[in-house]
Formats: structure tokens, C-alpha cells, sequence
């Protein structure tokens, strides 16, 4: 019997509710008839995904709309390329841009649960090392919420950034399997699975027409699986893609590789393809040079492009003349920078283009965003690695390079060491391919996130470049999402905020500059130091949970939570903390301001001297907290397992902002930003977006110490610590008591690392340089927390002037630069 089709009208589906009880309803039915949970005994767990489920519903329908939207607008896309997409959670950042917040706290509250405690089910997801990741995933909902048509692409490791236990005092690391109860925000796209070429060699042959060609032939390959993730923008209907590939292995297996009877060695071969997107790597601000890396960095480039370029034949067919028109690759980093030669290899090898119309489409989509001036971080990868691994590209990066050194001696005849500094190869060694070059050649736009970021990129690491190519350069100073950083993470500052200046803020967040006349309204002072005192005891029972330390109550609150690393000078705060324990030890208790001080952050797993930092500010802590002389004055504290989750709690409930690396090594900074959005006040060098924060508040509104960069690249060379040694007795007590063993009583020797790496004349940190100026300028911040009435007037004044960090703005900026797109109106 033929089967009878249901009309069309029959099947379609009424637009779904966005009331308390239409969500109650879906989320019953995911409990009850898709998940089969029990009414009675449904855990948390089960809830949340039901809630979930139900959410995406709602996400996809936009989603699905702004899909068709962008295909009939047929206008221009930017695609961001990063190996890291650091989200956190999903739930909040949903029901606060879809405007249900209210609507699932009402149905929750009808079954006698808790928002707050259904949220906290949700792992983070945590595919990125710190910074560099949040910045993506804060642009990713800048994007959608200006209507750009935007589409992250990155890679779905199994295992996110390590979880952080300590023990003794000493971090562990432990795995992350943040997937183990499956993850309800994404979709998996078999349909849309792409091949990826891996070993093998470059083949020349002549095609159908006798034109010599080259192909990548005897490769072996591996397929990359594409689970998309909406991401909303903010009470617009905008729904963007993130996209992350799973790396997965060819057909079944290749039998034919393996001796007869080794079928279980062929199906456990099915396991190194799989390895691609096993992991994250855990380093910051340093490249580990491991050739699993190159791999992910390879995967997550041809796949992004193979995936664009085949929805643009879908298209245009084999007509690639406004290609360049209609795409831009902003590569974060130099992670991602083999879209360079694989955007060439796609065009010639396998779309017939010829060099120079492959060039221009290829350097004119390009755009590269630079990170870190850190030596240790810029990426080189071994020629011969390159060889093996990636034989086509290797000869397209060679081409590249020849062709580009050949335009270089054209316009400086004679001059070897500027080819030889340029060059996309580094020679004297064993020869590296320079990622950063490779980038810098490729790319229409080069850009640094902030301001003396930019200029020291200008000026130093791409001097010659900047020399070759002025208006390739441009500065894109970072931002932070307010939709997170502040209306989420902080209700009660939105409300109070709303409740002062309206709410158009929450769509122009340069509208806060209205709250600085609230500053000076004694009553407004007092709500608003209200809020802050309420954030502050959830945190002091947040750390007293997962580290036994009680916090002093209404005692300044002091943090420094970052990736721990020597530049970030966490042991800079760590003497100072030694000093006023010092200083109550002698008696100066009157003079010393109740203060909690808290830490947190991660060290990279080989990084020694990190983890010895991590360990030396435990047992300082240790030390303080069990004297009994320090009742009410000092606390310190450790918070394990630092992520975006825990920093939502903490940007809201702190008062002092620790932003004191040394000047000119944080390209920018980002947690700065939100400290200050939610009303801290920073005490920093002139660093990264530090220098923009202290002029946008006015410098008498900022603590600031330190070398300047210009200082400190000047002292490079006759450095001496022993000066500033003998310049300050309290900067002498207090390397005594470390190096009396004080804080490592039963484990001698272990701090000696950390006394050598300060007392040092090649300390490249020069922490003990910046000591007395830091100390005293605590001194002041402490003497400021006395006056309250000032002090609240600050926070507010702080949180009035940091619109300008909105990462609207910064996406605004790039797009006005760089990209050109048109924002995406949603008609409902
Ligand atoms: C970083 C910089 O160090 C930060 O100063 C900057 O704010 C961010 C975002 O631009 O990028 N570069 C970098 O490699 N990391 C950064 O945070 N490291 C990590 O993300 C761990």
C-alpha cells in the first residue's frame, strides 16, 4: 500500500512560548516522555537538561531564522578561527539574552526549586587557557548582539582545561571530562562532515588541459565532525554558530595497513585519528612546540575553510571573483594562521585558480589579531615537522615566502639582514617556520588589544613590518560582554543601576557615564555599598566552602585571580602579603586595614616555577590564618580550580583589583575590565588596558605604581635587586622570614627557587624593582578603605567610565576597520 504523506499544513509547528507556562510545560514533557525521569525522584540533573532542551527549542527557531535571513541577504561573513572558545556555562547567558530569566524562575519556583541550584549542574564548559579564550567566546556574543553575521569555528576536545585540586598546598590536575553527561546546547552535523589531509607528499602532474598542477597525494586522512553551538544575541532573535569539530577516523578501518589477524591494531589505529580533538593544551602564554599541536592547529584551519569554501560552490559554482568580498577570517592568534596556505592549497590544487588570483583572495580575507609580545609565546614550528606532517603546505609557505622576500629586496636592494629578519623562515639553526610572519604576510589586517599593545607590536616585535606595511596595522583594545560581566553576574547592581539611569545601558553600555552623578548621593552610596556587601558575604561563603578559610566581614576585599605566571607578578602580592603580616607581627596592628586577600589561577602543568608560586601563597596563608595575631586583621586565601563560573561570583564582591604585571608584558588584560565594570578599584602598573582603565576613570581614581615599559626595558641590562634590597627594611624583613624558613618549616629548601628568582640581576620581572612603590601605594588604598563614604564614591564613579570596555565596542570597532559587515535585522 503506498504510504500517504500528512499535508503540509497538518505538520506545521505554532511558534513556541516564551511565558513561565509554555516553558513548564516543554520542560515537563523533556522530564516525563523524553528523558523518562520520575516526577518524584528527578534529580537536579535531570531538570536542568529538560530546562535545556526546552531553552534550544526556542534558540533553533531563531536560529533557523537568522540562517535564512543571512542566506537572503547574501552579504558579507566573518568567520572567527581559535583554537579556544572559553563559554562557561550556557543556561544564565541563555535565559538572560532570550529575556526568560523571570519565566523559568516563576515555573522553578511552582515546583519548588531553585534557579541558582539548577545552574549550578552545568559543568563549564572550558575549551580555552584563560584570557585569549573568554575574549573569543565574549566576542562571539558581542557579535550576535549587534546583528553580525559571525560564526565562530573551533574545536570540540573531549577534555577541556584541566580541573585544579590542591593538595599540601600544591596543585594537582586532574581531567575534565566536562561531556560525560552529554551536552545540551549543541548539534551534531554528520551531514556536514569534512576530510582532512594529513603525511603523504606533493605530486606534480599535468591535468586535462596539459597544465602542470600539483596535488597532495598517499595522504591519510581524518574526518572532522562538525556540533554546532547557538549562540543568542541579546533580545534581538540573532542566533549565530559557533561550529567545533570532532576529529574522527576515516571509514572503518584500513584493514589492507595491517597484517592478517591484526584486525584489533586496525581498529585501535582508529584511535590516533580520534586523538586530534582529545585535549586542550593547558599552556599559557608559551608554545610547547608538540606535534599533536600542529595537528589540531592543521584540523581546525582546513576544515573551517573546506567548510566555507564548499558553501560558497554550492553557490557561486567555480566562480571565485567576489570570494574576497563576501568572507573574512579573523584568525585569534597565530593558532589558526595555516588558513593562510590552506585557503592557497583549497583555491589552486583543488579549484583550479591560478597563484596570483589565489593570492589576492587569500591575503585580502585574512586578518590576524596578536596576543602576546612574549618571546616564549610566538609560535615556530620545525621545517621538517612542517615536511612530514603537512608536505603541500610546507611548499605553499615556501612559495609564499620566496615570492614575498622577492618584492622585500626590490624595495630594499642590498639589505640581507632585513631579509633575513622578515623572512617566513628562520634560519641559523635548525630552520622554523615563523607562524607570526606567516600571518603577518597573509593577512590585509594586523592588530593588537590595546592601545600600548598595539604601539610596542608597531615599534618592536613587527618593527620592520609595521616599516614595509604602516596601514596594515591597527589596535582593537579588548572588551568584556556587560551581558555576563554585569547584568548576569551582578542582578542586584543591574537593578539598582536600571532603577537610577533607565535601562538603556544594557543595550549602550557608554549610558553608565549617567551613574556618576549618583556618586555623590549619599542615599544612592548607601544601596550601592548594600548590593556590594551582599555579593561579598555569597563570595566569603563561596571560599569559606571550598577552602575552610573564613573571610573577615566587612574587610577590604583584595584579589588577584589569573593565570599564574612570573610576568603576573603573583609574588609581588605574595611579599606584600608577608609584609603586613609582618607588620602585625610588630606590632603594628593599628595601623594595618582589615583585608581578605584572595587568589586563584592555574599554572600551566610544566611551568615550575608557577606551581612553586602556587604553593609558596599556601603556606603563607597557612601560616596567617593560624596566628592568632592576625584575628580580624588578614586572611589569605587559595580558591581552587579558578573558571568563568567561579569569576561571575567573584568580579561582584571584590573591592580591590590586582593588575600588576610588569609594564609592557600583558598585551592587554580582560579581568580587569570586569572588576571595574562591577565596581572595583584597581591598583596596576601602566600596562595593557590598565592605562586606558586609568584614564577613562581619571588617574586620582586609580592606584597606580611601578615601572613604566619604557623604565623597565631601559633597566634590562644593569638590573640589581640588591639596590632596592637595601633601600627598604621592610622589603629586608621580609625576604628574612622566607628565607628563616617561616613558611616552610617541615619542607626545607623548597622556597630557595623563589628567593633566587627575585633576588636575581636577570629577574626579566623585576618584582623586587616595584616593591616599595607597591607597598605604599597598598598603604594608600588602605588608608582610602577607612573613608567609605569615598570609597563607595569611587566604585561608582569606576563603574560609570567602563562602557568604553564593553566588547560591543571593540566589535563594533573591528567590524567599522576590518570587516564591513551590515547587522542582520530580525523581523519577527
Ligand atoms: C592573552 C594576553 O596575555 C592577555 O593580556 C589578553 O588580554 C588576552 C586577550 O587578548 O590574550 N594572550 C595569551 O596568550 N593569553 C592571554 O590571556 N593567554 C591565555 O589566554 C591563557
Amino acid at each position: 500500500m503506498p504510504s500517504q504523506r500528512p499535508s503540509k499544513t497538518a505538520c506545521s509547528l505554532p511558534p513556541l512560548g516564551m511565558d513561565a507556562s509554555s516553558l513548564c510545560m516543554d520542560t515537563r514533557h523533556y522530564l516525563l516522555r523524553t528523558l523518562g525521569a520520575e516526577e518524584s525522584v528527578s534529580s537536579g540533573n535531570s531538570v536542568y537538561t529538560a530546562l535545556a532542551m526546552s531553552l534550544r527549542d526556542r534558540l533553533i527557531e531563531r536560529w533557523k531564522n537568522t540562517q535564512k535571513k543571512v542566506a537572503a541577504e547574501n552579504g558579507k561573513r566573518t568567520f572567527y578561527l581559535s583554537l579556544e572558545f572559553l563559554l562557561g556555562r550556557a543556561m544564565g547567558n541563555t535565559l538572560l539574552n532570550l529575556g526568560l530569566e523571570d519565566a523559568a524562575r516563576d515555573m522553578l519556583t511552582q515546583e519548588h526549586r531553585k534557579l541558582a541550584d539548577l545552574l549550578e549542574v552545568e559543568p563549564d564548559a572550558g575549551l580555552g587557557n584563560g584570557g585569549l579564550g573568554r575574549l573569543a567566546a565574549c566576542f562571539l556574543d558581542s557579535c550576535a548582539s549587534l546583528g553580525l553575521p559571525v560564526t565562530g569555528y573551533g574545536i570540540r576536545y573531549d577534555y577541556g582545561m584541566f580541573r585544579q585540586e590542591i593538595r599540601g598546598g600544591e596543585q594537582l590536575e586532574e581531567p575534565d571530562h566536562w561531556l560525560k553527561n552529554g551536552y545540551p546546547w549543541e548539534l551534531k552535523r554528520p551531514e556536514r562532515v569534512r576530510r582532512v589531509h594529513f603525511f603523504g607528499r606533493s605530486d606534480t602532474y599535468y591535468d586535462a588541459h596539459g597544465k602542470m598542477r600539483q596535488r597532495w597525494v598517499d595522504t591519510h586522512d581524518v574526518l572532522a565532525v562538525p556540533y554546532d553551538i547557538p549562540i543568542p544575541g541579546y533580545r534581538n532573535d540573532v542566533v549565530n554558530t559557533l561550529r567545533l569539530w570532532r576529529a574522527a577516523a576515516t571509514d572503518i578501518f584500513d584493514l589492507g595497513e595491517f597484517n592478517a589477524g591484526a584486525y584489533p591494531e586496525a581498529v585501535a589505529a582508529k584511535n590516533s585519528a580520534e586523538h586530534i580533538s582529545m585535549v586542550l593544551y593547558p599552556n599559557d602564554s608559551s608554545e610547547n612546540g608538540k606535534e599533536l599541536r600542529l595537528r589540531q592547529q592543521y584540523f581546525l584551519a582546513s576544515a573551517s575553510l573546506q567548510d566555507v569554501v564548499a558553501d560558497w560552490v554550492a553557490v557561486h559554482g567555480e566562480n571565485f571573483r567576489d570570494f574576497a568580498k563576501h568572507h573574512c577570517f579573523q584568525l585569534n592568534d597565530t593558532h589558526p594562521s595555516c588558513a593562510v596556505p590552506e585557503l592557497m592549497r583549497l583555491l589552486m590544487d583543488e579549484h583550479d585558480l591560478n597563484w596570483q588570483d589565489a593570492w589576492n583572495i587569500t591575503s585580502h580575507t585574512m586578518a590576524y589579531t596578536n596576543h602576546t609580545l612574549l618571546p616564549e609565546a610566538l609560535e615556530r614550528w620545525s621545517v621538517r615537522l612542517f615536511r612530514q606532517l603537512l608536505p603541500r603546505l610546507l611548499e605553499i609557505i615556501l612559495e609564499i615566502n620566496g615570492r614575498f622576500l622577492q618584492e622585500v629586496a626590490r624595495r630594499a636592494p642590498g639589505d640581507t639582514g632585513l631579509l633575513r629578519r622578515l623572512s617566513i623562515i628562520e634560519e641559523g639553526g635548525e630552520q622554523m617556520v615563523r607562524m607570526a610572519h606567516l600571518a603577518v604576510v597573509g593577512s590585509f589586517s594586523v592588530n593588537g588589544v590595546a592601545a600600548l599593545h598595539t604601539k610596542l607590536l608597531c615599534e618592536e616585535l613587527f618593527a620592520d613590518f609595521h616599516h614595509l606595511w604602516p596601514k596594515k596595522f591597527n589596535n582593537k583594545t579588548n572588551g568584556v560582554t556587560p551581558r555576563r560581566w554585569l547584568q548576569w553576574a551582578n542582578p542586584g547592581l543591574r537593578d539598582l543601576i536600571t532603577e537610577r539611569i533607565g535601562p538603556d545601558w544594557k543595550y549602550d553600555l557608554e549610558r553608565l557615564r549617567d551613574l556618576a552623578a549618583a556618586a555623590d548621593d549619599a542615599e544612592f552610596r548607601k544601596r550601592w555599598a548594600e548590593v556590594r556587601r551582599v555579593n561579598k558575604e555569597r563570595l566569603v561563603a563561596l571560599v569559606h566552602r571550598h577552602t575552610g578559610v573564613t573571610f573577615i566581614s566587612d574587610a577590604l576585599v583584595d584579589v588577584q585571580v589569573k593565570r599564574i605566571h612570573e610576568y603576573k607578578r603573583q609574588l609581588l602580592n605574595a611579599l606584600h602579603v608577608i609584609h603586613l603580616y609582618d607588620r602585625i607581627k610588630r606590632g603594628e596592628a593599628a595601623g594595618v586595614t582589615p583585608r581578605n586577600v584572595l587568589f586563584a589561577g592555574k599554572a600551566a602543568p610544566g611551568y615550575f616555577m608557577a606551581k612553586r608560586t602556587i604553593k609558596f601563597i599556601n603556606n603563607i596563608a597557612h601560616v596567617i590564618n593560624h596566628d592568632p595575631d592576625t584575628e580580624g586583621l588578614l586572611r589569605v586565601s587559595f580558591l581552587p580550580d579558578y573558571r568563568v563560573s567561579l569569576m561571575e561570583q567573584i568580579c561582584a564582591a571584590t573591592d580591590l583589583s590586582e593588575q600588576i604585571s610588569t609594564a609592557g608584558k600583558e598585551a592587554s588584560g580582560t579581568g580587569n575590565m570586569k572588576f571595574m565594570m562591577n565596581g572595583a578599584l584597581t591598583i596596576g602598573t601602566l600596562d595593557g588596558a590598565n592605562i586606558e582603565i586609568r584614564d577613562a576613570v581619571g588617574p586620582e581614581h586609580f592606584f597606580l605604581f611601578g615601572l613604566n615599559a619604557q623604565e623597565v626595558s631601559q633597566l634590562r641590562g644593569h638590573y640589581n635587586p640588591q639596590i632596592y634590597l637595601q633601600a627598604d627594611r621592610d622589603l629586608q624583613r621580609v625576604m628574612d622570614l622566607i628565607q628563616s624558613g617561616y613558611f616552610n618549616a617541615f619542607e626545607p629548601g623548597i622556597f630557595d627557587p623563589i628567593v633566587h628568582a627575585v633576588t636575581h640581576p636577570q629577574d626579566p620581572w623585576m618584582v623586587l624593582a616595584d616593591f616599595t612603590s607597591y607597598k605604599l601605594k597598598q598603604r594608600e588604598a588602605a588608608e582610602l578603605w577607612h573613608d567609605q563614604t569615598e570609597w563607595q564614591r569611587l566604585s561608582i564613579l569606576n563603574t560609570a567610565a567602563s562602557g568604553v570596555f564593553s566588547s560591543d565596542r571593540t566589535i563594533a570597532q573591528y567590524n567599522a576597520d576590518i570587516w564591513h559587515l551590515k547587522p542582520l535585522v530580525m523581523t519577527p
